[in-house]
C-alpha cells in the first residue's frame, strides 16, 4: 500500500537563507568560518554537518579546516573577495503521526549559507568598487546577518562604529527609502558575535564584570556568559572601547533592527586551552601563543565556542514561512 503521507509527493524543498557576514578588518570573520566546520564536526552527535555546495567551496572548506587543524594557525588576512557556498545538513526530524507505530523519519533540514568573505576595511571605503558593490548587494539581499565585533581590537584601536555605520547606511539607503518596510526597520535577523572570548582581555572583562557563571553541563568548567547577560556584556565592551563613538554601536543596531530579531553571542574560533587534567585553568587558558617566528600558533585542542550556534539560530529563523517583511 502506498504511504498516505500528504507531503511525500512534494518536490524536495531546500530552505535557502542567504546569510551574509560582516565586521571590521581583523575582527575574526575568516577564523569564524574556518571554525564553523570544526565545530560541526565536533558536534557530530547532534547530527549536523557542513558540506561545500560546489567544487570551489569544497576546496576552500578543506583549506580553512587544514589551516586550523594541521597548520595550527589562523588564516591569512583576506585579500580577494571569496564566496563560500556551504550547506549545513541536519538530522532528519522524526515525524510523529497520529498513530505512534507510524512514526517515521522526515527529511533532513538543509540550511544554505552563502558567505561572502571580504577584507573588513572594504565597508568603510568611500569610493565604490566592484567588491564593495557585491558586498553591499549581499547584505541587502540576505535576510540573516552575522556581525563580528572584536572587543580586544576595540579596546586598543577602535573603528567598529565607523564600519558598522558605513554598512548600515548602505543597506538602509537601499531598503528603507521605499514603502516596503514602513516601520523603518531592516527586515534582517542579526547575530551579533563578540569574537575572541578566549583572549584574556575579553574573558578577563567578562569574569571581572561579574558576567560569567559555571554552565551546569560543562565538565571543562569554562566561565560562561548566560544568554540573558550577553547584551549587557556587549554594552560594557562598547562603553570601554578606545573610540568614544563605540558607545553608540548597540543603539545603532537596535535602532535599525527589530528587537526580537537581534541575538547576541559570545564566541571564540579556537576556544580555551584545556590541560591534560581536562579542566579550565584560570591561570593557564591561553590557546593562542606566539611562536619563535613571531607568528601565532594554536596551542591545544580547538574547541570553538558559540560558532555553530549563531548560524543554526539564523537558519532556524529564516525557514520559509517565518520571514515577514516589516
Ligand atoms: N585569540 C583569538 N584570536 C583570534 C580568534 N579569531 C581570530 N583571531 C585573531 O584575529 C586575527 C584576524 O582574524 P581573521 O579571521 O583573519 O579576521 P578577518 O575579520 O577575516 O580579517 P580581514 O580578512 O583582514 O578583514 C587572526 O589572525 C588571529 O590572530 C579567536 O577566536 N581567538
Ligand atoms: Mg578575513
Amino acid at each position: 500500500m502506498t504511504d498516505p503521507d500528504p507531503t511525500s509527493g512534494e518536490p524536495e524543498h531546500v530552505a535557502e537563507p542567504d546569510i551574509a557576514m560582516w565586521g571590521g578588518p581583523g575582527s575574526g570573520k575568516t577564523a569564524f568560518l574556518a571554525a564553523l566546520s570544526i565545530a560541526l564536526l565536533k558536534a557530530r552527535s547532534t547530527g549536523w554537518k557542513l558540506i561545500g555546495e560546489n567544487a570551489v567551496s569544497r576546496t576552500e572548506l578543506i583549506k580553512l579546516r587544514r589551516t586550523l587543524l594541521q597548520e595550527r594557525t589562523f588564516p591569512v588576512p583576506t585579500e580577494a573577495l571569496t564566496r563560500y557556498t556551504w550547506l549545513i545538513i541536519g538530522p532528519p526530524e522524526a515525524r510523529r503521526r497520529w498513530w505512534p507505530w507510524k512514526a517515521r523519519r522526515g527529511k533532513a533540514p538543509k540550511i544554505k549559507l552563502d558567505f561572502l568573505d571580504v577584507r573588513g576595511d572594504l565597508y568603510a571605503e568611500p569610493e565604490s568598487n566592484i567588491d564593495k558593490k557585491t558586498l553591499v548587494d549581499s547584505l541587502v539581499r540576505s535576510r540573516g546577518l552575522i556581525y563580528m565585533f572584536d572587543p580586544d581590537k576595540e579596546s586598543r584601536v577602535g573603528g567598529a562604529f565607523r564600519h558598522l555605520d558605513a554598512a548600515l547606511q548602505e543597506i538602509a539607503g537601499q531598503l528603507l527609502t521605499g514603502d516596503e518596510y514602513p516601520d523603518g526597520k531592516l527586515p534582517h535577523y542579526i547575530a551579533v558575535c563578540i569574537t575572541k572570548y578566549d583572549d584574556p582581555n575579553v574573558l578577563g572583562r567578562a569574569v571581572n564584570g561579574g558576567f560569567t557563571e559555571r554552565h551546569p553541563g560543562d565538565a571543562l568548567r569554562i566561565p560562561h556568559v548566560p544568554e540573558e547577560r550577553v547584551r549587557d556584556f556587549f554594552r560594557l565592551l562598547c562603553r570601554e572601547a578606545w573610540d568614544y563613538n563605540a558607545e553608540m554601536i548597540l543603539d545603532l543596531i537596535e535602532a535599525n533592527f527589530h528587537a526580537d530579531r537581534i541575538r547576541y553571542f559570545v564566541t571564540s574560533a579556537v576556544g580555551m586551552y584545556i590541560d591534560e587534567r581536562g579542566r579550565f585553568d584560570p591561570d593557564d587558558f591561553l590557546n593562542v601563543i606566539h611562536n619563535p617566528n613571531g607568528k601565532l600558533t594554536i596551542r591545544g585542542d580547538i574547541r570553538p565556542i558559540n560558532v555553530m550556534e549563531p548560524v543554526l539560530w539564523l537558519g532556524r529563523m529564516l525557514r520559509p514561512g517565518t520571514m515577514r517583511s516589516g
